[in-house]
């Protein structure tokens, strides 16, 4: 069945939506395209952060305080490693390994990044389709002040501290985006389109910087719809908010609504950040205003029902001129 609601996310923010997303809407009617941008190859492993994370999230197996990994991981491999000096500074658990092992073995014999994730998460349970955004590699490399980092490098490995110059998706341009994505976005029953509130620039970035994905975001009648990833000045989690002041952008939810700006026909805003309704809305955005900060599962549900009703009040109105330009 062609999906009605597509979602994209990132990792651990826009897991959660997803996670919400799939209380809310009928299981093989939900598709959720997944940055792979963070993916790298580790201990001759190929990692797939986000896709993990979405995955682990939609399976209920998520170490949710971490925000990635698994609950009641063991750690045997890499104490062992660390006692023969292998690299420890990327945590792989017990379990977790498991994926990369067998995920790696049956890209080496040819399967698909789709295939993969497809068959893993309904093994661990997942109803919902979990869709790399590309089979082709995609890597997010961030220019800093010490120089250009591999996207894992620079986010666990110098715990984003670097000062960021620059953000580059190797690959992007020539990627080709997952074909189901690509489908639903240009099918009249598709429903909604809901950017999760992950960090825009680092992991819903890698998905537009694709130009078919972008222009079939552009073009498609269904309503869009992005959640903020920032409430009151402050990212939920992680360093989008560093992000920001080192791109020298305003830490605030108006800002990103302006960097979708032309993708989007809707902005779910915290009633915290109520005030930046109207300017939002002067750029052609409507604006859903409420609670937009996911604590536990009811809120996450709730996020996602309001999101769903948001889209469905919607008319596709980015064809329309915005008024004041
Ligand atoms: N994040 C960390 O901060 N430290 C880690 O050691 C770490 C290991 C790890 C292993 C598997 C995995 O799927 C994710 C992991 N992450 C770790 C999180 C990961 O770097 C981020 O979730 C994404 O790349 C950014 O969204």
């Amino acid at each position: 069945m062609k999906p009605r609601v597509l979602a994209l996310c990132g990792g651990v923010g826009g897991a959660k939506l997803a996670l919400g997303l799939t209380h809310v809407v009928p299981a093989e009617a939900l598709a959720i395209l997944v940055n792979t941008g963070d993916d790298f190859e580790h201990l001759g492993l190929h990692i797939s952060p986000d896709v993990d994370t979405v995955t682990y999230t939609l399976g209920g197996i998520s170490n949710a305080a971490q925000g990635w990994g698994i609950e009641g991981e063991s750690w045997a491999f890499m104490d062992q490693l660390r006692r023969l000096g292998g690299e420890d500074w990327f945590q792989l658990g017990d379990r977790d390994l498991a994926l990369h092992v067998e995920r790696t073995r049956r890209l080496r014999a040819g399967e698909s990044l789709t295939a993969v994730t497809a068959d893993v998460s309904a093994r661990l349970g997942v109803a919902a389709r979990i869709l790399p955004m590309s089979d082709d590699p995609i890597r997010t490399e961030v220019d800093t002040d010490e120089g250009l980092l591999p996207f894992q490098r620079y986010f666990v490995g110098r715990r984003a501290e670097p000062a960021m110059r620059a953000i580059h998706y190797r690959g992007a341009e020539t990627a080709i985006p997952n074909e189901t994505a690509m489908a639903a976005l240009s099918d009249p029953a598709l429903e909604a389109v809901i950017l999760c509130p992950s960090n825009p620039w680092l992991s819903i970035a890698p998905l537009l910087a694709m130009p078919d994905l972008r222009a079939a975001l552009a073009a498609t009648t269904a309503p869009v719809v992005a959640v903020a990833p920032i409430v009151a000045g402050q990212a939920i989690k992680g360093p989008t908010a560093k992000l920001m002041r080192e791109m020298g952008l305003a830490v605030s939810a108006d800002t990103v609504a302006h960097y979708y700006h032309g993708l989007i026909d809707g902005y779910m805003l915290d009633t915290a950040d109520a005030e930046l309704g109207e300017t939002i809305e002067a750029q052609g955005i409507a604006v859903n205003i409420g609670p937009t900060v996911m604590t536990d599962l009811p809120s996450r549900i709730t996020l996602a029902e309001r999101a769903i009703r948001f889209a469905g009040t919607l008319p596709n109105s980015r064809d329309a001129p915005c008024p004041g330009h």
